[in-house]
């Protein structure tokens, strides 16, 4: 059965890669798994069709035969540990390991995640609001509130916990949307982390991917 994932057929971001469903690519190249990508209007996420498979009318999806997924957490989690190259590999010797892997999707997803999109809220829909200039540093520094951290426990390791992971690749994912703030650039290992992450092959192909669509659109 071939794993089948939604994309918007016009992404806002012209094909930058910021939309969630290059981090399913991403997840996909790197465990060798070929898909199809079914493109959405934003007309018809919402409406009955799509919404049978994301019950809050977003991108991206993933089915593969009756399986239906959505949440980019839950889809990345699926791919790793249903294919080999995102967890180290089954067994009482890499529990810990794979638990820890797990661990960092979650802190991607849930502890670093929410701040930066609380910054992209402020920039993009709040920003002709007359307290948003009052509101900037307070969300900025919400921001380095977890850059700050993240960066300390990364200090000089190439990857989060010893080998790549579907950890880094959540991580990475969450990271890159920072890049157009200058904030990475306050901390030169995490800029260092994000530009490893892109340069992984697996990850050229699927920006390569969401760009063309985007580019043909
Ligand atoms: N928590 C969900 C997940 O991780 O899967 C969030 C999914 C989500 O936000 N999907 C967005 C969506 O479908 C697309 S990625 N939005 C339409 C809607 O909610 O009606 C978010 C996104 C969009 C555009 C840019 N950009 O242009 O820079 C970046 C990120």
């Amino acid at each position: 059965m071939t794993i089948t994932i939604t994309a918007f057929e016009r992404s806002p971001d012209g094909g930058k890669g910021l939309a969630r469903d290059t981090r399913v690519r991403w997840a996909l190249e790197e465990v060798g798994q070929p898909y199809e990508v079914r493109l959405v209007s934003f007309q018809a996420m919402k409406a009955p069709a799509h919404l049978r498979l994301h019950p809050f009318g977003q991108i991206p999806t993933y089915e593969d035969g009756d399986l239906v997924l959505f949440e980019t957490g839950g889809i990345v989690f699926h791919i790793a540990e249903r294919f080999t190259g995102l967890l180290p590999a089954d067994g009482p010797e890499n529990a810990g390991a794979r638990a820890r892997a797990v661990t960092w999707m979650f802190a991607a997803v849930n502890t670093v995640e929410p701040p930066i999109l609380d910054l992209a809220t402020a920039r993009v829909m709040e920003s002709d609001q007359p307290w948003a200039r009052a509101r900037m540093p307070l969300v900025l520094g919400r921001v380095r509130d977890r850059l700050e951290p993240l960066s300390t426990r990364l200090g000089d390791a190439e990857w989060l916990d010893g080998a790549f992971s579907a950890g880094d690749l959540m991580m990475v994912s969450v990271l890159l949307r920072l890049r157009a703030s200058g904030l990475l650039d306050e901390f030169p290992n995490l800029a260092a982390y994000v530009a490893r992450g892109e340069a992984r092959p697996a990850y050229r192909r699927a920006f390569a991917a969401q760009l063309a669509v985007n580019a043909a659109g």
